[in-house]
């Protein structure tokens, strides 16, 4: 079994397995040469074998534990209709939701085909690598990827996504409705192209008013894993939500092979005592002190060692891998995870 997977189910590394969310991307020098030589990103999504090739730099250039998909959570309102452009310092661009019609349409996407490219590069991946090394499928959250369509890019207030959430609209409704089906859909075909691991990324869960976080992140989660589990009983599905830890006992009741991604802005002794009592669990190195390097990063790695060393735990930053982070600290950080950097 890899290392990662028997973290994810509850088993004891003698050093933990790692990986970085963003792992491939635009601090890789060799990331943004192919990245150059496509026109828009969504093309690269697209584009299998250059998406295999960025999925496969990062473990090319470090002693990383997984490879995750590359693609974006993005790509299911792309293929449901709803183009995405990233555009440079701006980030996501969303064509309107043109009423009913979307939807009618939409509804009748059959989706694996629509993202069978993605599926091809897992199916690629997981082929490339040995059998030490796991492959990571995702999709973002219902909520995570409804911001994106409802804000038509992404946002700092999420204003109009709360506005529709608050007054049930129907176009709120029907977004969450078809991204549900949707995802579950795509992480199922995922897991059937060859993905090890799942991890369900729920960036901006926070969001979501206090009184409304129980239909609107707990129920769908809980939605999605129970669907998921009927296919695959065993496969670790991981969930990040960002920002809200304080759900994660109720995210996780019943279930099993779930572990879960906690951010940054937990304090260690928390994800120790409380949530690794609830699931195995992955993080949470600040990416700025990644970012910094030097002995900041000497301190904090070594504080997340002692801490998880002998428990079920998977190294991991608390949020995505800073696009100005050198090179040279992914590797000294590589090298410390693995006991050599001290
Ligand atoms: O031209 C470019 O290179 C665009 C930059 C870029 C990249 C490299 C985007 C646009 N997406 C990605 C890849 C990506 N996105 C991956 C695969 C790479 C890897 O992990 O190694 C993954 C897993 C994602 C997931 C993703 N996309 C999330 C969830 C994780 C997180 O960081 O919170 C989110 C919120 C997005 C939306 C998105 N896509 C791209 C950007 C710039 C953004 C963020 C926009 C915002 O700030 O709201």
């Amino acid at each position: 079994m890899t290392p990662i997977l028997n973290a994810l189910q509850g088993g004891i590394n003698s050093s933990p397995p790692l990986w970085l969310m963003r792992q491939a991307g635009r601090y890789l020098p060799e990331y943004r040469e192919i990245r150059q030589s496509v026109t828009g990103f969504m093309d690269l999504c697209f584009h299998e074998e250059l998406a295999t090739e960025v999925t496969l730099q990062p473990l090319q250039r470090f002693d990383f534990d997984a490879a995750i998909l590359f693609s974006d959570i993005l790509v299911i309102p792309h293929v449901l209709g709803q183009t995405v452009h990233i555009i440079e310092k701006q980030g996501p661009v969303l064509k309107e939701i043109e009423g009913q019609s979307f939807f009618d349409r939409a509804k009748g996407i059959p989706l694996e085909e629509a993202l069978s490219v993605p599926l091809k590069i897992l199916y690629n991946v997981r082929q490339a690598l040995p059998s030490t090394k796991a492959v990571i499928g995702f999709s973002g959250s219902p909520w995570t990827i409804a911001t994106y369509m409802l804000e038509q890019g992404k946002s700092k207030e999420f204003q109009i996504a709360k506005n529709h959430l608050e007054t049930r609209s129907p176009l709120f409704i029907q977004t969450m409705a078809l991204l549900e089906e949707a995802i579950g859909t795509f992480l199922i075909a995922q897991i059937n192209a060859g993905a090890d691991v799942i991890q369900i990324f729920d960036s901006w869960a926070k969001a979501v008013p206090l009184p409304h976080r129980n239909d609107w992140v707990v129920s769908p989660i809980r939605r999605l894993i129970g669907r998921i589990r009927t296919c695959h009983p065993n496969t670790p599905i991981i969930y990040y939500g960002r920002g809200v830890s304080d759900l994660y006992s109720r995210i996780v009741e019943g279930f099993s092979n779930i572990a879960l991604g906690v951010d940054e802005d937990v304090p260690v002794p928390v994800m120790k005592n409380q949530i690794q009592k609830l699931a195995p669990v992955q993080g949470n190195l600040n990416p700025r002190t990644l970012l910094e390097g030097g002995e900041r990063m000497k301190r904090d790695v070594s504080d997340l060692l002692q801490a998880f060393q002998g428990t079920p735990y998977v190294f991991n930053l608390g949020h995505g891998i800073l696009p100005q982070t050198p090179v040279d600290h992914v590797a000294q950080l590589v090298d410390l995870v693995r006991g050599e950097g001290r």
